[in-house]
């Protein structure tokens, strides 16, 4: 796609609102023909003509189709370029949300000469038109995306353009040395002092540090966005339906005395202090002869395998459990995604709960007391989870990695650094340095928009929804 004609050509519409009832629902329009569409169709209420119209202003009028006459009452708002979200020309109708009166709102529309917008198309105009960069457009869908509180202060934090200062900055860092690389390339002979190698080591290296740091948040943005999988396991009977229906605030699995009552994993998707978390119940694990019984556990087994973390569930009324984890389970599989909850304190005795926390507490694993039916120990244990799942991320406005794209576009540079280290090192001629600096470059750069092509920016784009 050619930018400079995407631009200035077709004007474009869509419901920006979605195709629900609601108290009122939005009609955007945006490109060159954007205010002359909205004179043809709306008729104001009050004097000022719509090409008058103040920017970034309301007026009240009517929508009225030349072919259908009026099809709603409504506000108008047009705003003009370049101080607009898409940089161009738009318009916006404010109307009552019928699905019915949008659809016939965007008919009229096309029959001005708009056409619907692609997915995204909106934001990607705004990227296109320098109204932000690639980073920060991303941030838009996330922020639309947002489940949580958290997901919403890391997207907003990112659309403020905290993230792409970051990458400008180790970029620029990146530039300084590639253009003196150039120079030792291009005149050898000059008086160019050739740069200190342990300089140029040490400068890569600290950049190469904070890629990684960046990366390490990765793993908390990608759950802080799309939230994490909590798996509750344990022996049959030790109480996981009970904390489960504790935890989402309803009775949703059968709880009865019987072992062997959850046949079937059952899950519940619930906010845990901030987090969005995905519960699952799964049915309790010993050796059996039941088919139908094998088949749970066998399931119980690839759920605690694939959760972000398990909360493995002690009977500690029940000393014979005790050695349940290990019997189905590694703890070295699970030692930095697992929390042991010893249930049931209301009836154990003070010798076996010291007996079972010194067991687990020796392996690394940290353990919480709990009772299902007293209430007791439930908060604790949802702080324990947060703090397992996103670990010391204390500031959650704190710069987060939660695109897969920056991931991958950071995973390059930090390899392309960790190449150019190793060339100076070996003392490698400086054009083979230079290669990989601009590499790092390349990818950094990628993040933000800068000599992105066309093909990833379209797949980037239509990820979005309409009307955004
Ligand atoms: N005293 C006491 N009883 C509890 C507690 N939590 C659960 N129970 C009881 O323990 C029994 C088993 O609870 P469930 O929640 O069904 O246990 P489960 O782990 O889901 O069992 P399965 O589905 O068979 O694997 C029920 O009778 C519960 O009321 C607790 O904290 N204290
Ligand atoms: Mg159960």
């Amino acid at each position: 796609m050619n930018h400079e004609s995407f631009i200035a050509n077709d004007t474009i519409v869509a419901p920006a609102t979605g195709n629900v009832r609601a108290a009122v629902a939005i009609v955007r329009i945006s490109g060159a023909q954007a205010i002359e569409i909205c004179e043809a169709l709306f008729r104001p209420a009050g004097k000022t003509k719509v090409r008058d119209f103040l920017s970034h202003r309301f007026y009240l009028g009517e929508l009225v189709s030349p072919a259908e006459g009026v099809l709603d009452q409504c506000l108008a708002v047009v705003m003009r370029a370049p101080r607009s979200f898409t940089g161009e020309n738009m318009a916006e109708f404010h109307l009552h949300g019928s699905p019915a009166i949008v659809r016939s709102v965007v008919e009229a529309i096309m029959a001005c000469g708009a056409r619907p917008a692609q997915p995204g198309e909106f934001t990607q105009r705004a990227f296109l038109n320098g109204r932000m960069d690639l980073a920060q457009a991303e941030a838009v869908a996330d922020l639309v995306a947002a489940q949580t509180r958290l997901s919403q202060r890391i997207a907003l934090r990112q659309l403020e353009g905290g993230l792409s200062q970051v990458i400008l900055r180790l970029r620029d860092a990146l530039l300084d040395a590639a253009a003196e690389l150039e120079a030792w390339i291009d005149f050898p002979e000059e008086e160019i002092p050739p740069p200190t190698l342990e300089k140029h080591v040490a400068m890569f290296q600290r950049v190469e540090e904070e890629i990684a740091a960046l990366l390490k948040t990765y793993r908390v943005g990608l759950i802080a966005l799309e939230g994490a999988r909590v798996v509750l396991a344990g022996a049959p009977n030790a109480g996981k339906s009970s904390l489960f229906n504790a935890l989402i605030g309803r009775e949703r699995a059968i709880v009865t005395p019987h072992p062997g009552t959850t046949r079937d994993s059952i899950e519940g998707t619930i906010d845990l202090l901030g987090l969005p978390v995905t519960l699952v119940d799964t049915a309790g694990l010993r050796e059996t002869d039941d088919e139908i019984e094998a088949k749970g556990i066998e399931r119980s087994l690839r759920e605690a395998s694939q959760a972000e973390l398990v909360v493995w569930l002690v009977d500690a009324s029940a000393p014979h459990e005790r050695e349940s984890f290990a019997r189905f389970l590694a703890f070295e599989d699970y030692r930095d995604r697992l929390i042991v909850a010893l249930n049931k304190v209301d009836v154990s005795t003070p010798q076996i709960l010291a007996e079972l926390e010194q067991r687990f507490r020796k392996e690394g694993i940290p353990v919480v007391r709990l009772s299902c039916t007293q209430r007791i120990g439930l908060e604790t244990l949802e702080e324990l989870i947060r703090e397992r799942l996103i670990g010391t991320l204390s500031a959650p406005e704190e710069m987060c990695i939660t695109n897969q794209r920056h991931a991958e576009c950071l995973r390059m540079a930090a390899e392309a650094i960790g190449r150019a280290i190793t060339e100076l090192r070996r003392g490698a001629p400086p054009e083979f340095v230079s290669l990989e600096v601009q590499e790092a470059i390349g990818e950094l750069g990628a993040i933000v928009g800068l000599g992105t092509n066309d093909e990833i920016l379209d797949r980037i784009f239509s990820r979005f929804c309409i009307g955004k």
